[in-house]
């Protein structure tokens, strides 16, 4: 993750908001009868009162900037070519095809779209997750190298027309092969968490030129906000009342009419309806039976999950984790309802060591592989 800050802004005003008075008391003394009004002083005053909150105003915004390109990539539902959580049953008909042809966003450091952003391994198929805190602005540089329109749409951030990326808008709703658009989105207190959110909430972007199946190809990402004031610093926007977090989308890609790359562990499926079924993969964050990795903590460790749902009718979701409760909006579960289109935020203390079972609530889904595990180590 790189962003960048407009950082002469930032040092112009630590300087003027330090006044460095001496700590103590300091009594404001009204002004006598016969006494006249000193003007000049009065009104410098409240010229450097002006500035002061200009300034500090002009601090707290930054614009975090962004480069991420949508590229063609082969994807593989479960590398380690084995079901993780249940051994001797297998991948069933879910394992006949696992290399598909997809699309995905990467990050890249600049403008040169050369030096990828690494991603740690349990994101999987998602695209970078950008940050921001309330207040800010974010851009995002948005080079198409993939081989037909594509463009990315934000949720919850706010933009202008020409910055929704969808509904035949102008040119950021239909970036062709081979062109960039640079998205303007504004994270305003209407982007940030409410009064019953944690310090900072997830948003979705996706692309959304042919939104139903680019959702399908893989073009999903998030956008995290953090609360005024709740920033760890300002060139980390992430919140600061957490040690870890993760974010986790549930959804049965469907990948009926995809190409399978030939040289995936394919085999001959037995019927059209078997092949049906074996082309719906029931994944989080593109992952089935276990092969999603990573999802590790540290006892005491304050966890915050960022959770995604998309889909169709039959993407009805429900996270459950083992070991361990959250707290979704104040409220205690240790399930929470995804329905295509959800964005929800949850918090825990992990509390119990263990290699603990997350995954999908819904009976047909378990079967179909939408399950892993998290683990929670001793503190070192
Ligand atoms: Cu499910």
């Amino acid at each position: 993750m790189r962003s960048v800050l407009k950082a002469h802004f930032l040092k112009m005003s630590l300087n003027i908001t330090s006044p460095g008075l001496p700590q103590g008391t300091y009594k404001l003394r009204p002004l006598r009868l016969n006494e006249k009004p000193r003007f000049t002083s009065n009104i410098f005053l409240v010229f450097i009162g002006m500035m002061l909150c200009f300034f500090t105003v002009t601090a707290e915004a930054a614009t975090r900037e962004y480069w991420i390109a949508a590229e063609k990539v082969e994807w593989n539902y479960a590398p380690s070519g084995q079901n993780l959580i249940r051994p001797n049953m297998g991948l069933d008909v879910w394992g006949k095809a696992l290399v598909y042809e997809k699309y995905r966003y990467i990050q890249y450091t600049d403008n040169t779209y050369t030096t990828q952003v690494e991603q740690p391994m349990w994101m999987g198929i998602l695209g970078p997750q950008l940050h921001a805190v309330e207040g800010d602005s974010i851009k995002v540089h948005f080079l198409n190298r993939a081989d037909k329109p594509l463009s990315i749409h934000v949720h919850g951030l706010q933009y202008d027309e020409d910055n929704e990326g969808a509904d035949m808008k102008g040119s950021g709703a239909f970036v062709k092969p081979g062109s960039m658009f640079t998205y303007h989105w504004e994270v305003d207190s209407d982007s940030a968490p409410g009064p019953n959110d944690p310090s900072s909430i997830v948003w979705l972007y996706h692309s959304h030129v042919n939104a139903v199946t680019e959702v399908y190809d893989g073009l999903i990402g998030t956008v995290v906000v953090t609360k005024k004031g709740m920033a760890r610093a300002s060139d980390d926007p992430r919140p600061k009342d957490i040690d870890k977090a993760f974010t986790t989308l549930f959804l049965i890609f469907n990948e009926n009419d995809r190409k399978i790359v030939e040289s995936g562990q394919n085999e001959a499926y037995a019927s059209p309806e078997e092949a049906e079924e074996g082309n719906l993969k029931h994944a989080i964050n593109g992952f089935i039976f276990g092969n999603l990795q990573g999802l590790e903590v540290e006892q005491h460790d304050r966890v915050r999950w960022y959770l995604i749902g998309l889909g169709t009718e039959v993407d009805m979701h429900t996270a459950h984790w083992h070991g361990q409760t959250v707290l979704n909006a104040g409220k205690r579960t240790d399930v929470v309802e995804l329905l295509p289109g959800s964005m929800v935020t949850v918090d825990m203390i992990a509390k119990t060591p263990g290699n603990w079972l997350y995954h999908c609530h819904v009976a047909d889904h378990i079967t179909a592989g939408m399950n892993t595990r998290w683990r929670v180590v001793p503190k070192r």
